[in-house]
């Protein structure tokens, strides 16, 4: 196991360093000649975040300042937690008027609760959809008023007549929904080589109309949960090509693993470039995913996705300050460095090349913002897409992702999401309500190390349970 000794080596170096300053070398000296036995290993932060790891582990985990902001990111900080936090309402209003007509959800938060991630449920999921039949980039007569109905011209995902590409599920006063969502779950049982039973949970989404009236043939549904949103900043600072070098499409190494990129549209740039967010990475960075955002998931329109008159329902300023918000939060210091169990759960994690995709180790390059510059954290992550699949398949093409290509989740974080929000869930679309199920739903690219985990004793199967709960 590599990385463990290098984190720690960097850890007492900056925590001599502090020392050093603090003109307490001679205590520094001391610790060190003494070595191991002294509390030295317990007193060091794990560094999850670089410099913006914060030594937090409540509920409000995920809701804090990177620690290393100076002055002026500080504030800008604070009016983005104004911004995220902000209830939007049917215009004419005084505060944040422009919600709608359709739209998912009124803020940010609302579905991002705490800033994590949401539940399965009307008002904090997305539902995307598109009609794969119909020749592709086809011009729909829809109301071009979301851009959800904005085809890009690299799009693989034909919107659906009347609906769009994402369903919005609520509409303001005189607006239906574009359709009604109904998720029932459907159990499948499952055996641990030791023999041990368990149940697995899927949903099966169905949409119909809220007069009755029929959908269109051969709608193709992507149910998917709000993620996290903190630490974001530090993956949109890593220089792409550190996501290419990981990336091995053809497999030339031979370990069953590829790890492809997306390419996704830019609506700023127009054209394609690197996709690195949400769960298929279809969204290139945070300032376009939060306007997407604000356009389709609140009906908000923005400088990004304006309404087709070319009008507005919020400026820059806002959209700039949402997207400071997700760059700049605080990422929670790992917990349990020194139990045994957790040591144990971290080298099996690399023994079943679970570290393959989520690579626990990636490098900042620069940033506008000086406080992601040059960081090394923890993310578990390689942002690349992995086939994952039949059963975790959505059989919905986003630009270069497949159907069953998802886009590595980072683990950081994993053990305070019900801390932060109970009876969260995990997976795309929230179907595994622990983390033994995460892993056994894995399949595909990720089959061996799936195997490598059922087929594990229960000791070995809750040390690495125990590791990425102290994460
Ligand atoms: C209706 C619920 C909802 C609302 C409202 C919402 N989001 Fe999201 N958010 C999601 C979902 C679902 C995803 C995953 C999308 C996907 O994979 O296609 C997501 C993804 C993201 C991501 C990418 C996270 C990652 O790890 O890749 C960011 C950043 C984000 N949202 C920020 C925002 C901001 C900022 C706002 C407010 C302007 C907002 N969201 C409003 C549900 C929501
Ligand atoms: C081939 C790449 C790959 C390998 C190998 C892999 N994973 Fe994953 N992992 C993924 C992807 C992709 C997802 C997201 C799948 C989805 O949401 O449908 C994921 C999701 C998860 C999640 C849920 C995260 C969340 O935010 O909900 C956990 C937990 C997890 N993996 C743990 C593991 C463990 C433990 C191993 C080793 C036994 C492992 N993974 C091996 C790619 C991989
Ligand atoms: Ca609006
Ligand atoms: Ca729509
Ligand atoms: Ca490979």
């Amino acid at each position: 196991m590599m990385i463990k000794p290098i984190q720690f080596n960097l850890q007492r170096q900056q925590w001599l360093h502090r020392w050093v300053l603090g003109g307490m070398a001679a205590i520094a000296g001391m610790a060190l000649s003494i070595g191991l036995h002294l509390p030295v290993q317990a007193q060091i932060a794990p560094q999850a975040g670089g410099d913006t790891t914060l030594n937090i582990r409540s509920s409000q985990a995920f809701a804090q300042p990177a620690p290393n902001l100076d002055e002026f990111w500080d504030e800008r900080h604070a009016a983005g937690d104004l911004a995220f936090e902000a209830a939007f309402v049917t215009a004419p209003a005084n505060v944040n008027p422009g919600l709608g007509p359709l739209f998912n959800s009124s803020s940010c938060v609302a579905c991002h609760f705490n800033n994590g991630r949401g539940l399965q449920e009307k008002g904090q999921r997305v539902v995307r959809v598109s009609q794969l039949d119909r020749a592709e980039k086809t011009p729909l007569p829809v109301r071009q008023v979301y851009a959800d109905e904005i085809i890009a011209p690299s799009a693989n995902t034909p919107p659906v007549l009347g609906m769009g590409t994402q369903v919005q599920e609520q509409g303001i006063y005189g607006y239906p929904p574009e359709a009604i969502v109904d998720v029932t779950w459907q159990e499948q049982p499952g055996t641990y080589g030791d023999g041990t039973s368990y149940t697995l949970r899927s949903p099966q989404t169905t949409l119909s109309h809220w007069d009755g009236s029929p959908l269109p043939e051969g709608v193709v549904i992507s149910n998917r949960i709000a993620p996290g949103v903190f630490g974001l900043g530090l993956l949109e600072a890593v220089p792409e090509a550190t996501i290419l070098q990981a990336a091995d499409p053809e497999d030339l190494n031979g370990d069953g693993i590829s790890g492809r990129p997306n390419r996704v549209w830019d609506v700023v740039q127009q054209t394609d470039v690197l996709g690195r967010f949400g769960w298929k990475a279809n969204a290139p960075d945070l300032l376009q995913q939060s306007a997407s955002a604000y356009a389709n998931d609140m009906g908000v329109t923005n400088p990004l996705f304006p309404a087709v008159d070319g009008t507005e329902d919020i400026d820059m300023d806002i959209l700039e300050a949402a997207t400071i918000y997700v760059q700049t939060l605080a990422v929670p210091s790992r917990t349990g460095l020194n139990d045994a169990q957790v040591q144990q759960g971290e080298r099996l994690f690399a023994d079943a090349n679970c570290a393959a995709c989520h690579l626990s180790t990636l490098r900042t390059g620069t940033h506008d913002i000086p406080a992601l510059t040059h960081q090394t954290f923890h993310p578990y992550t390689d942002l690349l897409l992995h086939d994952m699949g039949t059963e975790l398949a959505d059989n919905r093409p986003d630009f270069q992702a497949s159907g069953a290509e998802w886009r590595t989740p980072p683990l950081w974080g994993l053990g305070l999401v019900q801390t932060v929000l109970p009876y969260s869930t995990y997976l795309h679309d929230g179907r595994a309500r622990t983390l033994e199920e995460a892993i056994l739903w894995h399949g595909g690219e990720a089959e061996a190390s799936k195997e490598a985990f059922r087929t594990m004793d229960t000791g070995d199967r809750d040390a690495i349970v125990a590791f990425l709960e102290s994460l």
